[in-house]
């Protein structure tokens, strides 16, 4: 039954069993049972930090002068692994925000509708069409997931408000060919969409996936995002966006302090920026190295464990991601949901879909292949 608002406030300790008992009910990711999100459990430190900073709003930054500071560094060591150098840069609430504000930019720019992306692309661009009243047209992919640049080619045109590459699809991990994309692109909007492999590809060592640069120094690349609520390993929610200009609209926020807000949200939760701010400075690019090996190694581990019982890979893991042909994800999905384990499916072709993030270990990748063999 509906519970009404309460006429009278009630005893702590009777809102605690409620609060734990709900709480017990959501899947954590310290279980190791999550194979089907692109976040993770942050680190000890991080947590600590999050709740110190609990009533931050960065949309009114002159309130909390240490947390915008805190936001400047984070904006600057990121952007020093793209070579953002001058770029603007916003804190935003993740990939959707920056997608959006991305294609906004591009129609602002250019007075044109027409966006043009891989078929991997990410809902995120529907919603972003939908309300931007925008047409996407979407490019075929090849074998191995990544988009097909010859025929991107030929469907820019006058119309073309932006190109959009995906940096580790949502679905394989695929990276599609920027520096190819790039040098096509030279009147429309180039976004490169690196919400996951953002905090991948700079910390991949050279033993694991060759892959083009993920960087501003690609001429042609207008804007990137790139997600620390996913690989950073930061709290949700946290996007960072670059622009190579500093072209947003900015809105007038009078009755505020700050010189008006660019991002889509007002009021912004801004506790992940200083819990992410610590967890860029305890790890350095050294832990972050560590941590994606630790996931790629995860990665071929959990392929050649499925192979042993009868699965192929759509395509060989290029980031943490592997995905496996199955006609009927949706019934082995179920059945796994009723025994608590989170794994997700790929749509095109139909699949099974492990996001091996740093809370998975080999002991449940393990007990989830056991699971599985049943299916073969
Ligand atoms: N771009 C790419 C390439 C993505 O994979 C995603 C999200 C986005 C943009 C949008 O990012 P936000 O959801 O942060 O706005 N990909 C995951 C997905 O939709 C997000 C996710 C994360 C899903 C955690 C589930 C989950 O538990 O599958």
């Amino acid at each position: 039954m509906a519970e009404d608002f309460p006429e009278e406030g009630k005893d702590p300790d009777e809102l605690m069993e409620k609060i734990s008992k709900a709480e017990n009910r959501d899947m954590k990711f310290s279980s190791g049972r999550i194979f089907g999100s692109m976040c993770t459990e942050p680190l000890r430190i991080s947590k600590e930090i999050y709740s110190r900073f609990i009533e931050t709003n960065l949309g009114n930054p002159g309130l909390y002068r240490g947390t915008a500071e805190l936001e400047k560094e984070v904006h600057d060591a990121v952007g020093s692994l793209i070579h953002a150098d001058d770029a603007e840069s916003l804190s935003l609430g993740g990939g959707t925000e920056g997608n959006i504000i991305a294609l906004w930019r591009a129609r602002e720019k250019t007075g044109k509708r027409k966006v043009i992306l891989p078929e991997s692309a990410h809902f995120s661009f529907e919603k972003a069409c939908s309300l931007l009243d925008m047409k996407p047209e979407y490019i075929p992919l090849r074998e191995d997931q990544t988009v097909d640049v010859d025929v991107l080619e030929k469907k820019i045109d006058e119309d073309t408000a932006a190109v959009v590459s995906i940096a580790g699809t949502t679905e394989h991990g695929a990276v599609d060919p920027i520096e190819k994309i790039a040098p096509l692109t030279d009147d429309v909007h180039f976004h490169v969409d690196a919400a996951f492999g953002g905090f991948v590809i700079p910390f991949l060592r050279d033993r694991y996936a060759q892959l083009p640069d993920l960087d501003f120094q690609i001429e042609g690349v207008d804007s990137i995002i790139l997600d620390p609520h996913k690989m950073g390993i930061s709290p949700v929610p946290l996007g960072l966006f670059y622009s190579r200009e500093d072209e947003g609209l900015t809105i007038d926020s009078p009755y505020l302090t700050g010189d008006g807000q660019k991002s889509l949200r007002g009021t912004r939760a801004s506790a992940s920026i200083p819990a992410f701010w610590t967890t860029l400075n305890h790890l350095g690019k050294e832990g972050y190295r560590d941590i994606v090996s630790r996931c790629m190694e995860n990665t071929y581990y959990t392929v050649s464990k499925m192979k042993e019982i009868g699965f192929e890979p759509i395509v060989e893991p290029t980031l943490n991601i592997a995905s496996f042909e199955h006609d009927e994800p949706l019934k082995i999905i179920g059945e796994m949901e009723e025994r608590d384990w989170n794994i997700s499916r790929t749509v095109k072709p139909t699949g099974l879909r492990f996001v091996i993030m740093p809370h998975v270990r080999r002991e449940n990748i393990d007990r989830v292949v056991e699971e599985l063999s049943k299916w073969k």
